[in-house]
């Protein structure tokens, strides 16, 4: 059998991730979403940003302040100054340290284990950001509300034809950024509908995007921040990012 090496030489061999984890009322999702990142990703990490909210819990809070006993070295904990998820994330988009910063959540929503494989594409191929599908037959939902099914599954492709785009998933906050790139964008949802923007601002502005599959489970503790109706919210900035020119994207 012939080896070929090229394949198995690093592209970025000294990566340092940084991991955003947003807290609002996870405690033992949260341990366990920190456990498996640290377990599994060794040299690659940089650092865990965790972001809480004024009304993050007393219980999420104990449970930052175990991990940050535990790990000194990897989490830093910070309270946002901008409000709601696309606040939290980008106030850690400014903080990140990494050399790649990636995004997800601490309900096990966003399967720890594939953190591995977001860092291990980023690190072997050539790519800005490697993003999660739950739409390909690895892929796959458990647990997801079936009006919310279809919905989604009729936005993704009314924007991948608007973005003439591969990607199937849109919408899932589940990716890892070149850090060099995050900084350089102008952000402006503060709300979940930020998850679709960290999409298509780079999507507009011919980034090389790479697409890897996982499962979505739906969370067993606390219950999420978004309502069934902000979910039509995405429309907003999915058209307003298609109509707005390249330099207009840009800090
Ligand atoms: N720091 C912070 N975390 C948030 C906020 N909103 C949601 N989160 C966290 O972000 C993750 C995803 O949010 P979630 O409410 O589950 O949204 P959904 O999965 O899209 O329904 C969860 O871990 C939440 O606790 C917020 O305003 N601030
Ligand atoms: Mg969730």
């Amino acid at each position: 059998m012939i080896i070929n090496t090229a394949t198995i030489i690093e592209k970025h061999p000294t990566m340092k991730a940084s991991i955003i984890l947003p807290v609002i009322n996870e405690t033992s999702s949260l341990e366990k979403t920190a456990k498996i990142i640290t377990d599994e990703n060794h040299d690659d990490l940089g650092e865990i940003i965790i972001m809480t909210a004024v009304k993050t819990t007393p219980e999420s809070i104990a449970v930052i302040n175990k991990l940050k006993n535990e790990y000194p070295n990897l989490i830093k904990a910070y309270r946002q100054e901008l409000p709601f998820l696309g606040g939290a994330m980008r106030d850690a988009f400014t903080r990140s340290q990494g050399d790649w910063t990636l995004m997800m959540a601490s309900d096990l929503e966003t399967d720890p284990h594939a953190v591995k494989d977001l860092i291990r594409e980023a690190k072997t191929g050539n790519w800005d950001i490697v993003t999660v599908t739950r739409w390909t037959q690895k892929g796959g939902f458990k647990g997801y509300n079936p009006v919310k099914f279809v919905l989604n599954f009729a936005f993704q492709n009314l924007f991948r034809l608007l973005y003439w785009t591969n990607l199937s998933d849109l919408t899932y906050g589940f990716r890892i950024f070149r850090t060099d790139l995050i900084k350089k964008i102008k952000w402006e949802e503060v709300r979940h509908p930020f998850l679709l923007e960290t999409i298509l601002k780079p999507l507009k502005l011919k980034q090389r995007v790479k697409e890897i599959p996982a499962k979505w489970e739906a969370r067993k503790e606390g219950e999420s921040q978004n309502t069934f109706f902000r979910n039509f919210e995405y429309i907003k900035i999915g058209i307003k990012v298609l109509r707005s020119k390249k330099e207009d994207l840009l800090v």
